[in-house]
């Protein structure tokens, strides 16, 4: 051996004397403990799974135990002479796959078999978001936040309400902007929050805010518009999306006309296609109109089909 290899050699021995936890006699131990029998469930909440088991032995006399849940990067270790345990922090309706691991000094191991445990259904609500508040606002949007509302399982989501209905929809996190306003209203929010189980809570506090007043005169650019004839009556239109000088993409609603007629179909804001019908047998023209936050209105090119218009 080199002198360069025999001081490497020196230094990775005494690194592995200085840090290794394992007493010397358990360096000799090649024989893994007896394995964790009559793993079982003692006790289920929609959060917590509380199981026990029959203990395992060693040669050694000595060993511990490590708590498994597949996927779930925790793993608590207990001592020998503990022989249950109560997994916290869970979801409600979601099947858990658990075992437990007996390993003594020297690291040999002993898997239990595996526990397969759901949880119940969460059927008790969250408690109403408080502190909402208005953190800004202009022409056309609000931004609103709140504190996390609390529950004996796990909040999923929040949605924003006015008191015409669900303005904004339910999604992870304590703030939201609702945008597509008109300028120089006021409106009324509250906000609820939703757990896995589906519950839904009371609604939070409301806030009053008023957007303010708009210089925005100009419309949106025309959206380019195409139809297709799908089955019979009913039509696939899609269109360019709309830019404008004040409005975000995602304020700018679209509505389609039908033979100078609003078509019914929900107005959403942002989207490029919907599904619609004509409304007569025989040639139907289509024209959607593009609308900024402030009230601008552009409008598409015409688009004429024959469709047949049963009934
Ligand atoms: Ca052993
Ligand atoms: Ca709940
Ligand atoms: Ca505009």
């Amino acid at each position: 051996m080199s002198a360069r290899r025999a001081a490497i050699a020196a230094v990775a021995a005494f690194a592995a004397f200085t840090m290794s936890a394992t007493p010397a006699a358990a360096r000799f131990d090649k024989k893994a403990p007896s394995k964790p029998t009559n793993l079982r469930l003692v006790a289920t909440t929609t959060t917590t799974i509380s199981i026990a088991w029959d203990a395992a032995a060693d040669n050694s006399g000595k060993l511990s135990y490590e708590m498994h849940l597949w996927q779930d990067p925790r793993v608590p270790v207990v001592p020998q002479t503990q022989t249950s345990f109560t997994w916290t922090g869970l979801r409600a309706s979601v099947q858990y796959f658990l075992y437990v691991v007996a390993i003594d000094a020297a690291q040999n191991k002993s898997f239990s078999d595996q526990l397969i445990v759901q949880t119940p259904r969460d059927t008790i609500a969250p408690n109403a978001p408080a502190n909402l508040r208005v953190d800004s606002v202009t022409a056309s949007q609000v931004a609103l936040s709140w504190d996390p509302a609390t529950d004996e399982s796990a909040v999923a989501s929040y949605a924003v309400f006015t008191p015409a209905g669900q303005i904004v929809a339910w999604a992870p996190g304590t703030s939201r902007k609702v945008i597509g306003l008109p300028p120089d209203k006021q409106f009324t929010f509250f906000v609820k929050a939703r757990d896995y189980g589906g519950n839904i809570s009371p609604a939070s506090n409301t806030v009053a805010a008023t957007t303010l007043p708009s210089n925005d005169t100009t419309p949106p650019s025309a959206p380019n518009l195409w139809v297709w004839d799908v089955d019979g009556c009913e039509v696939l239109a899609e269109w360019s999306a709309s830019t404008d000088d004040q409005s975000e993409p995602a304020e700018i609603r679209y509505l389609l006309f039908v033979n100078d007629e609003p078509d019914p179909t929900e107005v959403v804001m942002g989207i490029t296609r919907t599904v619609a019908y004509g409304s007569t047998t025989g040639p139907n023209t289509f024209v959607l109109k593009a609308i900024d936050a402030a009230g601008n209105v552009s409008v598409s090119n015409p688009v004429t089909l024959d469709l047949f218009c049963a009934g």
